[in-house]
């Protein structure tokens, strides 16, 4: 198919290497580059990285918000990592729960050397929320590269999403340009993704 020979991410080979539960805890031993996915809890990390791999359920996809609780680490091909970040800020979990993402997510941040960027979703019918701000900011200040993403598309028309995105890129101060509208369940946006995810990862090479 034509599609396949423009496609920037062929999985031939995926394996979950496990989960990081905390700072000190269990990490994966390897020295391969990492691109981390990162947003509010519901947003659709699990959903995008599936999506992305082509797989159906490599991430698992909750139903009940604030289900992925820990750093799960994907595998592609031998030659780059995937990680799901658990979501920050959901507003029903118990309070010190709802804590617990920073220093689980700040501390892996701070301590991956091989992390090449990140892919930052926001939901395209929220606003972005002040989690949202500080992990921007705190990517800004780390100097990681990060692709936005806007997850949810499908819930929109083609205008009223484009305006979505304006919108949403007009109140991070972001240039349309960074920012990838997609949809997990039209698979809008996934090969703009992938290629930008190679991008990323070919960077200092
Ligand atoms: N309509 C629509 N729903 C989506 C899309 N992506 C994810 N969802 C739904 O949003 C909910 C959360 O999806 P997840 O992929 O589990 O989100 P997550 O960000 O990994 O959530 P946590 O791990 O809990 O932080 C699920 O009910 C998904 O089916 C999408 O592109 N469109
Ligand atoms: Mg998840």
């Amino acid at each position: 198919m034509a599609a396949d020979r423009t496609d920037a991410l062929i999985v031939r080979q995926l394996e979950f290497l496990g989960g990081m539960a905390s700072v000190d805890g269990w990490r994966p031993d390897s020295l391969l580059p990492e691109v981390a996915f990162a947003g509010r809890s519901n947003v659709g990390k699990s959903s995008l990285l599936n999506a992305l791999l082509r797989r159906r359920a490599a991430a698992r996809v909750s139903r009940t918000p604030g289900r992925t609780r820990e750093i799960n680490f994907f595998r592609v091909n031998d030659a780059f990592i995937l990680v799901d970040l658990p979501g920050y800020g959901y507003a029903r979990v118990a309070k010190e729960r709802q804590a617990e993402w920073r220093p689980l997510i700040e501390g892996y941040l701070k301590s991956s050397p091989r992390l090449r960027g990140l892919v930052l979703l926001l939901d395209a019918r929220r606003e972005p929320s002040d989690d949202d701000r500080a992990m921007l900011a705190f990517l800004a200040d780390a100097g990681l590269p990060v692709l936005v993403a806007i997850t949810k598309m499908d819930k929109f028309g083609s205008a009223a999403g484009e305006e979505r995105v304006n919108a949403i890129a007009a109140a991070l101060e972001l240039d349309r340009e960074q920012v990838v509208p997609v949809s997990a369940r039209t698979g809008l946006g996934r090969d703009e993704l992938a290629s930008a995810l190679a991008d990323l990862l070919a960077q200092g090479t």
